[in-house]
């Protein structure tokens, strides 16, 4: 597939998947999610990648999650999120989140999902599914609740406020933060630091403590497939178009 959103370059055995879409603040549309997906598959065949590093273009975002524009207008048709949650779970090899700038929505799951998360000091962390109309069944909750602990994931997604980097460490969100100036090269090191190490034994580490979460596979099936029938509603859309015309939703109505 002709990648015209994503940027991929194999390096020294780490392959380097970046997001770019810097105008819309790396938010994904659902060709965005099927070229990720492809990277990562092409990173897991190929035995000279020993790490894969996942990052936004730009200095502002590593993802925003959704592109609610393309929401608005033709919905979330072909868009398989939970492929690319399965793919950079499942891959064999250690995921790196770089996190540059904004890791929001949809974009913050998969930094979560990631193996590991080295942030710049400037990075900003949250959800906002409530308060656009989504929300990420499965691993963007229940996983993240084994991440922060429940009390911790649930204020992060009911009041969708958004957490510093510093405040991120400090729940335990991300491994590492470095002055935004330093992220490249600190990822490199980390990068460097895992080639060194057993592919096999990675391998088996990541397996290992996969299977302690991967029961959540199932109720995410069946939760985006719950979300699916929710965006054909109007308290749904309601969130998007909100965001689109630069207001607060009024979701008051929907109260059941
Ligand atoms: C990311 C954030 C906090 C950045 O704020 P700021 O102030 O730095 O930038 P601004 O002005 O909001 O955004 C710059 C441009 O990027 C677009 C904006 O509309 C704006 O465009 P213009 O007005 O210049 O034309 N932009 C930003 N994010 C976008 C997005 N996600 N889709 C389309 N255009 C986007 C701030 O922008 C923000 O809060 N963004 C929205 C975050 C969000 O709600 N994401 C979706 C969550 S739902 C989801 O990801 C999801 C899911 O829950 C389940 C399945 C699949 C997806």
């Amino acid at each position: 597939m002709e990648l015209t959103d994503v940027l991929y370059e194999k390096r020294d055995g780490t392959a380097w998947i970046t997001i770019n879409r810097p105008e819309r603040r790396n938010a994904f549309r659902a060709r965005t999610v099927s070229e990720l997906t492809g990277c990562f598959r092409d990173a897991w065949h190929d035995r000279d990648v020993g790490v894969v590093v996942l990052t936004g273009a730009g200095d502002k975002a590593f993802c925003s999650g959704g592109d609610q524009k393309e929401r608005a207008t033709s919905g979330y048709e072909e868009m398989d999120v939970t492929a690319l949650h399965t793919v950079i779970r499942n891959i064999p090899k250690p995921v790196i989140a770089m996190v540059n700038g904004f890791a929001i929505g949809g974009g913050h799951v998969l930094h979560v999902l990631c193996d590991l998360s080295v942030a710049a000091d400037s990075a900003i962390f949250g959800q906002t599914g409530p308060r656009v109309g989504s929300v990420d069944p499965g691993f963007g909750t229940a996983y993240l609740a084994r991440v922060v602990g429940e009390k911790k994931a649930r204020e992060i997604w009911y009041l969708c406020r958004q957490y510093s980097a510093a405040e991120a460490q400090a729940m335990g969100l991300v491994n590492k933060v470095v002055p935004a100036a330093e992220l490249r090269r600190e990822v490199e090191h980390w990068c460097t630091e895992l080639l060194a190490k057993s592919p096999t034994a990675l391998k088996l580490a990541k397996a290992s403590f996969n299977a302690d979460t991967d029961h959540i596979h199932g109720i995410g099936g069946l939760g985006f497939a719950a979300l699916e029938l929710y965006y054909g509603t109007e308290e749904a859309q309601e969130g998007a178009r909100a965001f689109n015309e630069k207001r607060a939703p009024d979701f008051r109505k929907h109260v059941k």
